[in-house]
């Protein structure tokens, strides 16, 4: 198998950390939606990663999509992602805040990045900011330790794993040091676990200054 996209994506990072947790063999192919946009372009029409090519050329796109395939690999009994009932439904629940929060940090970024100072969206700014607010506040709440559900490793340990070193990254302002307690914890423990570690992202996976 082959994973398109560079690691400073949570979305790319989450299928790398899930891809490595069930030992699953793959190479890398580190292209940028920016640099690489035509290759990019030519796999997934939305120019977007991940995209997870398969032994048999079957091209996936969506984190959601490609973790739903490893998952069915990967079967009942090592699935990160339980199979059903209250325990599926609050992973999803808790990945589903997760993966939003990246879409507004991601949004906000771009916002901030892309545009001069004096065209920026005060609103849009505003409102974004609050909505990664009030989402990392609603998973400290529900946050446990040492994983998100107390006891097991979940598919919701790595998406908010991959999500907070991502926010750090791009808005460390939105997660102080002396907030998110719990989420801190969290963010540790996964980053010390050997799955996190082969996915680290690396200097040269940037996002340029200009579209
Ligand atoms: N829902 C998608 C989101 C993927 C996503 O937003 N990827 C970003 C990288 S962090 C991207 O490729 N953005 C380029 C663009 O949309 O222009 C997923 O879960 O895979």
């Amino acid at each position: 198998m082959i994973l398109v996209g560079q690691y400073d994506s949570p979305f790319v990072r989450r299928v790398a950390v899930t891809l490595h947790h069930y030992h699953m063999p793959f190479t890398r192919k580190p292209l940028s939606v920016f640099s690489d946009k035509k290759a990019v372009q030519a796999i997934n029409p939305l120019l977007r990663v991940p995209i997870l090519i398969l032994e048999d050329g079957e091209a996936l796109i969506d984190s959601n999509a490609i973790l739903d395939h490893l998952d069915h690999v990967a079967g009942h009994a090592r699935a990160m992602t339980p199979p059903n009932g209250t325990e599926r439904r609050r992973v999803l629940q808790a990945c589903a805040v997760s993966t939003g929060v990246s879409d507004k940090v991601v949004a906000l970024f771009f916002e901030r990045t892309f545009h001069e100072a004096s065209h920026i969206s005060k609103t849009l700014d505003a409102r974004l900011s609050s909505q990664i607010k009030t989402s990392l506040e609603w998973l400290e709440h529900a946050c446990g330790t040492p994983w998100y559900f107390d006891n097991k490793m979940s598919q919701a340990d790595v998406t908010i794993g991959c999500m907070l070193s991502h926010l750090k990254l791009r808005l460390p302002e939105f997660f102080p040091a002396d907030k998110y307690q719990k989420l801190h914890a969290l963010s540790r423990h996964c980053e010390m676990k050997e799955e996190f570690d082969a996915a680290r992202i690396s200097a040269n996976e940037t996002v340029p200054k200009k579209l």
